[in-house]
């Protein structure tokens, strides 16, 4: 920048070759049968919820077994601010959700709600802010589900998660 320049007022804002501005901290969207969809940053994720750590192994087919240690809030916290449309009290009623979670490849994977559903599979699924001490904020979260044995639903670079109900499949 010229030492003429006026100093800038606001921050800066690089334009990106599609002529539009840098949009900033990753944002990834929940929507669905929810009563509050959320929009939300990785540094939400980590300010807004308890963050809790999981060491674990999951082995890829490609691969072999990789170990990392995850820090995150629960997805079952996050989704609790969501919402889902269910009736909470009825069991049968939460034992039909369904999230589906997309990654920025296009990747995408789907969980009952019944996994993490502490009267169902109680799973301590999170939605990592950090992997091996590297913060997530630029690649975006990534679902740790420690109970799987292989990693292919460890979705990375996040960019949505849908929950809802299916209608029962026609069989005729
Ligand atoms: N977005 C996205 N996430 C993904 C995948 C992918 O292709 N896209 N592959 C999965 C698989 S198969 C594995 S084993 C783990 C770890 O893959 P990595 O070692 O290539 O990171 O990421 C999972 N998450
Ligand atoms: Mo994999």
């Amino acid at each position: 920048m010229s030492r003429l320049s006026p100093p800038s007022r606001t921050t800066a804002v690089r334009p990106t070759p599609g002529g539009s501005v840098s949009a900033g901290p990753r944002r990834f969207l929940i929507r669905g049968q929810l009563r509050r969809p959320l929009t939300l940053t990785v540094g939400d994720l980590r300010e807004r919820w308890p963050q809790r750590r999981a060491e674990v192994v999951f082995d890829c087919a490609t691969n072999g077994p990789q170990h990392h240690t995850f820090e995150g809030p629960l997805l079952r916290d996050v989704l609790d601010e969501a919402g889902p449309a269910f009736d909470a009290r009825r069991r049968k009623d939460r034992s039909r959700y369904l999230l589906a979670v997309t990654g920025g490849d296009g990747h995408h994977t789907v969980l009952s709600w019944a996994e993490i559903d502490p009267d169902f599979g109680d799973a301590p699924i999170l939605l990592a802010t950090a992997m091996d001490g590297r913060r997530l904020d630029e690649a975006g979260s990534q679902l740790v589900v420690p109970s799987d044995r292989c990693g292919a639903r460890y979705i990375s670079a996040i960019t949505g998660i849908w929950v809802g109900v299916c209608d029962p499949p026609e069989l005729s």
